[in-house]
């Protein structure tokens, strides 16, 4: 029978807070202006990323669905887990690849965190009709769900962590190899870590994946100011800020930021906030780090997980690599 019907568990009651705390130091400030991507997946940013997913000019959803079409099976040998954690679960229409390929060798119970309640409902749908799954949902961030997660755990089993998509690619360098190590501490010897991570690439390819002709991934976006007057009281207007994605070939970051048109001034009515922007001034909202082979392994050691296998797409650079604890 499938557990798919559970309520997901309630997030902590600081998703306000947090996001209030995260505008007040990234827009508060004198400094440069920047939010942390999480907030981009309310409802409505859920349901832009889905859309972005099936955009054909982004490439990194398909690559990493093509790596778990192809490799289920092997991933699932390599694996052996008796409960996968899923940080950041979204649809988890690449997932039920490797469920279904677990399921084939042994049972599985599921336990996906998300921030977004709307993605939990996706991946509830996605995974319903799975027989002999488990399926827990958790609203939270990555660290305290993976702490709630673990909670849960018994004496014996082993645990699979899933990071796909390339989230991992979110994070700036020390913070990826800081939460690397925060994943590895709260594991036992022996569980693993399957992480996706989206390749270095020409800059052509990335610009036109994170600037579409359709303008979706600009309205994913800008979605961050209307969230802001939804849930902050704010007064943007979101016409006078358009999206703007760079590629530093140095760095192998794609950056996204909302660069304001012109000198205005935003008032946070639940905040007692007002911030100030120039014309030109921009807000860094997301960076997308493009990874090599050997930086994703060197951190993963660093933090103290030995290779377990890697598996990649070809035709959009995408790798999937397993570590053990
Ligand atoms: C799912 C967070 C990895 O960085 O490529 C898509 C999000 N941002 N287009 C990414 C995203 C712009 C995506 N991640």
């Amino acid at each position: 029978m499938s557990a798919c019907g559970l309520a997901p568990l309630p997030a902590d009651g600081t998703a306000f807070e947090r996001f209030a705390a995260d505008v007040r130091a990234g827009l508060g400030g004198p400094g440069r202006k920047s939010l942390p991507p999480m907030h981009l997946y309310d409802a409505l940013g859920s349901a832009l990323f889905e859309a972005i997913t099936r955009l054909p000019e982004y490439g990194v959803w398909r690559a990493e669905r093509r790596v778990l079409e192809r490799h289920a099976n092997d991933i699932a040998a390599c694996c052996q887990a008796d409960t996968v954690i899923e940080l950041g679960s979204g649809s988890a229409t690449k997932t039920r690849l490797l469920l279904e390929a677990s399921l084939r060798r042994h049972p599985v119970s599921y336990v996906a965190v998300d921030v977004s309640p709307s993605a939990l409902e996706g991946t509830r749908a996605t995974l319903r009709d799975l027989d002999g799954l488990a399926v827990t949902l958790v609203e939270a961030d990555y660290l305290s769900g993976l702490e709630r997660a673990l909670q849960a755990r018994g004496n014996a089993g082993r645990v699979l962590v899933l990071f796909l998509g390339s989230s991992l690619g979110n994070y700036a360098a020390g913070e990826a190899s800081r939460w690397l190590g925060a994943i590895r501490r709260s594991l036992r010897s022996g569980d693993g870590l399957l992480v996706g991570v989206d390749l270095d690439k020409p800059a052509r390819r990335l610009l036109s994946a994170y600037a579409d002709p359709l303008g979706v991934t600009a309205a994913f976006n800008l979605n961050l100011l209307a969230r802001m007057n939804r849930e902050l009281g704010a007064d943007f207007d979101p016409s006078s800020f358009r999206h703007v994605a760079r590629f530093d070939p140095r760095t192998r970051d794609v950056e996204m930021h909302l660069r304001s048109l012109r000198a205005q001034q935003v008032h946070f009515a639940r905040l007692g906030l007002s911030v100030v922007l120039r014309a030109g001034e921009t807000i860094h909202t997301e960076s997308s780090h493009k990874y090599r082979t050997e930086e994703l392994d060197a951190l993963a050691a660093g933090a103290g997980f030995r290779p377990a296998g890697h598996w990649r797409d070809d035709a959009w650079p995408f790798l999937e690599a397993l570590y053990t604890a």
